[in-house]
């Protein structure tokens, strides 16, 4: 093989694998896929412990859920999420999935209930419910704010 003809075999395989890298690219990449709506008359919020409340550091949260119904994270269902505890007014925005932390946590496995600690004096709680992207319904599914004290 002369070297002109290797140099075009080679200029060849590089033109066919950069053309096949990037369908590749253009296949893999997200779609924007529209915001699950909620149903009129959706609501989050916490069963218990009630606003106003005094509790252990160590105490048990119970989330409720009006209009629509739990899937697990990862699965896309009409009028379904999971809910996410808001601990402290822990910032998030409106238009992400939902960040992951200490104050913000998921419950991506479908609970409904969670045991939780935290240090004595006055806190603040909230229920976030999300798609299976971790993205807020439209229009948002989000729980009325409590504040509970704390104690040992
Ligand atoms: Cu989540």
């Amino acid at each position: 093989m002369s070297i002109i003809n290797t140099l075009v075999t080679a200029a060849f395989f590089l033109t066919a694998s950069s053309i096949i890298s990037a369908e590749e690219s253009k296949k893999s990449e997200p779609k924007a896929e529209p915001k699950m709506t909620s149903p009129k008359g959706a609501k989050a919020y916490i069963i218990f412990p009630k606003d106003g409340k005094t509790v252990k550091t160590k105490f048990l949260v119970k989330f409720g859920l009006k209009k629509m119904g739990i899937a697990p994270a990862g699965i896309k269902f009409p009028n379904t999420g999971h809910h996410h505890l808001i601990i402290d007014g822990a910032k998030f925005d409106k238009s992400l999935p939902l960040p992951m932390s200490e104050t913000l946590k998921h419950f991506g496995a479908g609970q409904t209930e969670t045991l939780i600690e935290l240090k004595p004096g006055k806190h603040t709680l909230k229920l976030v419910f999300a798609d299976h992207l971790h993205r807020l319904h439209e229009p948002p599914v989000i729980s009325e704010e409590i504040t509970i004290t704390v104690k040992e």
